[in-house]
């Protein structure tokens, strides 16, 4: 199947990241990878002690960057874990470094064959991110990527929250 048109490939959920059948499902975790709180906790308990030694393993993540593990209990098949920035009053390149979290996550999908994902809002929780100007920079980097990606069939916003699914449906008009 050959894919080129951008925005019919996105799409808006609310709920729970861990329910979603999807082939990959993205963490908000911080630099340790070793769990935390907000969603980083939900992936961690669904997944199972499976998850955790596999993240041991990794020895950390960047800000910004990412790294793939199994799903293990999960519907989805894979956890791709990044590492948001910590909002900081906006002038310490947060914006920069978020949008380099997606395409961290996005240039991940093609070599593991991976056809549908879903995104949480990084960093838009303990990280302190407001959420509006988070869900416009990663719809600007998923369309971006659409744009020239033919594999990805299918990208998840997973909106936690009345909020949340209207900032991401701003962001997408
Ligand atoms: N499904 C979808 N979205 C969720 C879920 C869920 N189950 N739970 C929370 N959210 P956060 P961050 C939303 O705090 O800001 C962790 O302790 C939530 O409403 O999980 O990147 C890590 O270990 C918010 O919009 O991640 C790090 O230490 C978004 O997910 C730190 O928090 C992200 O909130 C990372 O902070």
């Amino acid at each position: 199947m050959l894919l080129n048109n951008t925005d019919s490939r996105i799409a808006i959920v609310r709920g729970d990241i861990t329910k979603l059948e999807v082939d990959a499902i993205i963490n908000a975790a911080n630099t340790s990878l070793l769990g935390g709180g907000g969603v980083d906790g939900a992936i961690h308990r669904a997944a199972g002690r499976d998850l955790l030694e596999e993240c041991r393993q990794l020895r950390g993540c960047a800000t910004g960057e990412a790294k793939i593990t199994q799903g293990y209990k999960l519907p989805a098949k894979w956890v791709i874990h990044t590492v948001g920035p910590v909002w900081r009053g906006g002038d310490n390149r947060e914006d920069e470094l978020l949008a380099r979290c997606y395409r961290s996550c996005l240039a991940l999908t093609e070599p593991n064959e991976i056809k549908t994902i879903a995104f949480p809002g990084i960093s838009t929780g303990a990280y302190g991110f407001p959420m509006e100007r988070a869900a416009s920079i990663a719809v600007t980097e998923v369309r971006q990527f659409l744009e020239s990606n033919t594999s990805l069939e299918r990208v998840i916003f997973v909106a936690f929250g009345e909020k949340a699914y209207n900032c991401y449906q701003q962001a997408l008009l």
